[in-house]
């Protein structure tokens, strides 16, 4: 069965753009993180990856219980570098106690993606803390050395389409591969902490060379020091991924408007919010000085 979300009794909007405005603040005042980047990409990561463990044929996973808390999801090998964003929410946890973890993780996601110029997204509270019995077995996270044929089956286990899977992908505009985590190094194309197509662009119209990288692992390279895992790639490869491509890299309000669908679907899976009410909208913190 679905996980029933909480209603937030005494909780409104309000509330919850004062969470939202305290780590929007922390990101602005944290811009030295990794190189300059800043802490957004990290934190969207966190987002998929607390959600990225859902499997929809027993409903286990997902960002509901909140688990990546737990010792056992925190040290999944997949997750090596998420201890960056986790640390950085800290203090908002502390400052905001009544807040669900599962609901901290997404809304964290919500506003960088946000606060990096990309879609609003709606974001629905109501996620509950599970035990930690109910963590999930490490190994649901996807294997970047693979194929297209490798990404779609993957995400099948969420049930989402050729177009959606696409557009997920895109938010490799953001953010970087680092060897010490993850064993690929370079970030996907120039503007690292502001969300683009150019995921796509890149995609179509650098020249891409297959190479073996210091940790022995090969990855697509450019002349401009952009790089593609092997499942990025994957989506030019495969002519039913290479449409939505060619599309996104033409038009970023598709992009934006079609990757906003996925994500949401994405940080709701295996939620039932029934009647608790319509979805929240944040402003940036930008529309709020103006
Ligand atoms: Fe990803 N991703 N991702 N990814 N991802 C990495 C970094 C980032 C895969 C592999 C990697 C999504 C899907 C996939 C982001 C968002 C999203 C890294 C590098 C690897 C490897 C980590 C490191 O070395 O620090 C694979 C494989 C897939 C796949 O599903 C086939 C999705 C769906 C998203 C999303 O947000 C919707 C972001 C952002 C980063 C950059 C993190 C950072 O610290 O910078």
């Amino acid at each position: 069965a679905l996980h029933l979300a909480k209603a937030q009794d005494g909780k409104s909007l309000e509330d919850f753009q004062k969470v939202y405005n305290a780590i929007a603040e922390k990101l602005r005042d944290e811009d030295e993180f990794d190189g300059y980047i800043g802490y957004g990409p990290n934190l969207v990561r966190l987002s998929w990856h607390v959600s990225g463990t859902f499997d929809k044929n027993d409903n286990s996973g997902g960002s509901f219980g909140g688990t990546y808390r737990f010792k056992k999801e925190a040290d999944d090998p997949a997750n090596k570098g998420l201890q960056n964003a986790a640390h950085f929410l800290e203090p908002i946890a502390k400052k905001f106690p009544w807040i669900s973890h599962g609901d901290l993780y997404t809304l964290a996601g919500v506003t960088a993606l946000q606060e990096m110029q990309g879609p609003k997204i709606p974001w629905r509270p109501g996620r509950v803390d599970a035990d930690e019995k109910d963590t999930p077995e490490n190994g649901r996270l996807p294997d970047a050395s693979q194929d297209g044929s490798y990404v779609r089956h993957y995400f099948g286990r969420f049930g989402f389409t050729d177009q959606e899977i696409v557009a997920l992908l895109g938010a490799h505009c953001l953010g970087k591969t680092h060897l010490e985590n993850s064993g690929y190094e370079g970030p996907w194309g120039a503007a690292t902490n502001t969300f683009t197509n150019e995921f796509f662009v890149n995609l179509l119209n650098e020249n891409w060379k297959l190479e073996k990288n210091e940790a022995g692992n090969k990855q697509y390279n450019s002349e401009k020091g952009y790089m593609m895992l092997p499942t990025d790639y994957a989506l030019v490869q495969d002519g039913k991924f290479r449409k939505y491509v060619e599309k996104y890299a033409k038009d970023q309000d598709a992009f934006f408007e079609d990757f906003k669908s996925a994500y949401v679907k994405l940080l709701e899976n295996g939620i039932d919010f029934g009647k608790l009410g319509k979805a929240y909208v944040f402003k940036t913190l930008d529309e709020q000085d103006s």
